[in-house]
């Protein structure tokens, strides 16, 4: 086998209880199918027995090359696991690993975790497709490719330049859903119903606020597909695998009005039925106004919007190039128009206050459907890090800490950081057991609104009942660390060293 690509086993989050696919893997393998390239693709996360079921399949396919997709900061571990296993099988497979947090700290990643040999930096499909291309002709100087970093066999870090990004999306094929058990159980979304889904159908963000490693990543570029090509894979969703329910990961789904306009007309004259939830920002949704029936109309149910905070000067720190009037004029139209309001929200910032974090959720509380209320995360390869970096208030550096839930860095009134954790546990609570969002989970007319509170009731109970009665806590079935796997196989990994 020539490339067998792999989403390494994971964790899933207490909050989801559920997982999808990578886009980026599902489009990455679709890419390289079509330029004839022969491969396979795995995700470890729904297999029965995650390590050991990646340790047969190595054993089984021997690839030539084996790629590892790492989406979030949260997963590096997962990924460096991985890359040993598999050259402890299979030491003459060559590894290339890609996603946002390699890229954006490649040479830290290649000295921590020796065994992986490539990082495709940025984009993969055109990277990925000459790389496979090199290998093919047993070719053993890889500088000419555009977006690899490796260590050369003088043990020096090589960059080879940024890759161009693909202009025009639409040339990309369908993402290979016909490679991927889409019936698992896990697969969905259940905060949003049995049939939901997660699609990406751009990239990047035009904007270039201080903490997101989305805009670090994709260069502060937006670039989405046509309406006529999302409304193309919507439809096959529903045809072959009944989704009807969609998280659109799209940072701006209305990035431009064309796209607005153009994919309510394309969802209106198609009638498929499907609901979505997009995302966007506080600036669009007032120039759109006037497209949000229409939005409503062609199936958005929900807007999720950045409003990350009460305070103009947060705002301004991190350059979110919003104000607070009209982040709040966002909230307004998107209910006057019908639609759902989920807001994103930040605490733990340094300056912050117990009577902040209270003024926030009496803010919000007037508009919002959804709390999404994280804390602030200083991820490798933002300008935020380098700065919280520089001003030594990055307290815990175990990558698998950065999940948006746990805080990794102090407030000046909270020297613990798990003070800063509990505060965001206790507004969770506050605005979800408030007797308002009580009711709407029995007497909301939106059904997506009641199903959506429950699930989220559900969570509660369960860490209500765990913290009082010790009942246990969710539970992924098939997880198991990567140290218990290591245990059951009884025989440790040889210490690995470069054939160089
Ligand atoms: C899909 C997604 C998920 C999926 C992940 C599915 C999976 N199998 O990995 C789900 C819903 C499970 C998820 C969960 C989480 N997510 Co998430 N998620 C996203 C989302 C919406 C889309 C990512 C995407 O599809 N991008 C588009 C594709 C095309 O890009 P790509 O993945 O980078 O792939 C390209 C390249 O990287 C490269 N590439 C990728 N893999 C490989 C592999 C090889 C071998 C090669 C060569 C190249 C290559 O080629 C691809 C095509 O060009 C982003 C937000 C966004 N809009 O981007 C957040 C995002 C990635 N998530 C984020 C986070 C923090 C999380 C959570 C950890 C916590 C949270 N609060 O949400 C949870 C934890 C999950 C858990 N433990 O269960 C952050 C990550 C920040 C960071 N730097 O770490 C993001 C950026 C959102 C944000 N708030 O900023 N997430």
């Amino acid at each position: 086998m020539e490339f067998l690509l792999i989403d390494p086993p994971h964790r899933i989050w207490e909050f989801l209880r559920a997982w999808v696919p990578s886009p980026g893997c599902l489009q990455l393998a679709a890419y390289l199918e079509e330029k004839g390239h022969e491969l396979e693709f795995i995700d470890c996360t729904i297999l029965d027995r995650p390590w050991h079921d990646l340790e047969d399949a190595i054993k089984r396919i021997r690839p030539k090359v084996a790629g590892l997709s790492v989406s979030c900061t949260y997963f590096i571990y997962d990924i460096m696991n991985a890359a040993r296993l598999i050259k402890d099988i299979s030491p003459k497979t060559i590894i290339i690993v890609g996603g946002a947090h390699p890229s954006l700290i490649p040479e830290e990643t290649l000295r921590e975790c020796p065994e992986i040999d490539f990082i495709c930096v940025g984009e993969g499909e055109i990277t990925t497709h000459e790389f496979l291309e090199a290998v093919k002709r047993k070719e053993e100087d890889f500088s000419h490719i555009l977006g690899l970093a490796y260590i050369n066999h003088k043990g020096e870090f090589i960059y080879t330049g940024d890759r161009p990004l693909i202009e025009d999306l639409d040339t990309l094929p369908m993402p290979a859903y016909h490679l991927y058990n889409m019936e698992h159980p896990y697969i969905g979304l259940p905060s949003e119903g049995k049939r939901s889904f997660l699609v990406n159908f751009a990239r990047g963000c035009g904007f270039d606020c201080s903490f997101c490693s989305e805009s670090a990543f994709w260069h502060k570029r937006w670039r989405g597909r046509s309406p006529q090509k999302i409304a193309d894979e919507l439809e096959l969703l529903k045809e072959k695998y009944n989704r009807r329910i969609f998280y659109v990961g799209d940072n701006i789904f209305n990035y431009t009005r064309e796209r607005g306009i153009g994919f309510i007309e394309e969802m209106k004259k198609r009638n498929t039925g499907q609901k979505l939830w997009v995302q966007s920002r506080a600036g669009f949704v007032i120039r759109d106004e006037d497209l949000m029936d229409g939005f409503r109309e062609a199936g958005v149910y929900q807007f999720m919007i950045g409003i990350e905070h009460h305070r103009q000067n947060t705002l301004d720190l991190f350059n979110k190039k919003e104000s607070v009037d009209t982040n709040t004029k966002a909230m307004q139209i998107l209910k006057k128009h019908g639609l759902m309001v989920m807001a994103t929200l930040m605490i733990g910032h340094w300056d912050e206050t117990e009577k902040d974090r209270q003024a926030l959720l009496k803010y919000v509380r007037p508009y919002v459907d959804h709390f999404g209320l994280n804390v602030i995360t200083p991820f490798p390869g933002t300008r935020f890090y380098e700065e919280m970096k520089r001003l030594g208030r990055i307290k815990v550096k175990d990558w698998s800490r950065y999940d948006l839930i746990e805080a990794v860095m102090p407030t000046a009134e909270e020297p613990d950081v798990h003070k800063v954790t509990e505060a965001h546990i206790s507004m969770m609570r506050k605005y979800y057991w408030h007797p308002r969002e009580l009711w709407k989970t029995i007497f909301s007319k939106n059904p997506i609104l009641r199903h959506h509170h429950r699930h989220f009731l559900g969570i509660a109970f369960t860490a209500f009942k765990h913290e009082v009665l010790g009942t246990p806590l969710w539970k992924q079935k098939n997880y198991q660390t990567f140290e218990e796997f290591l245990k059951e196989r009884g025989r440790p990994l040889k210490k690995w060293s470069s054939p160089t």
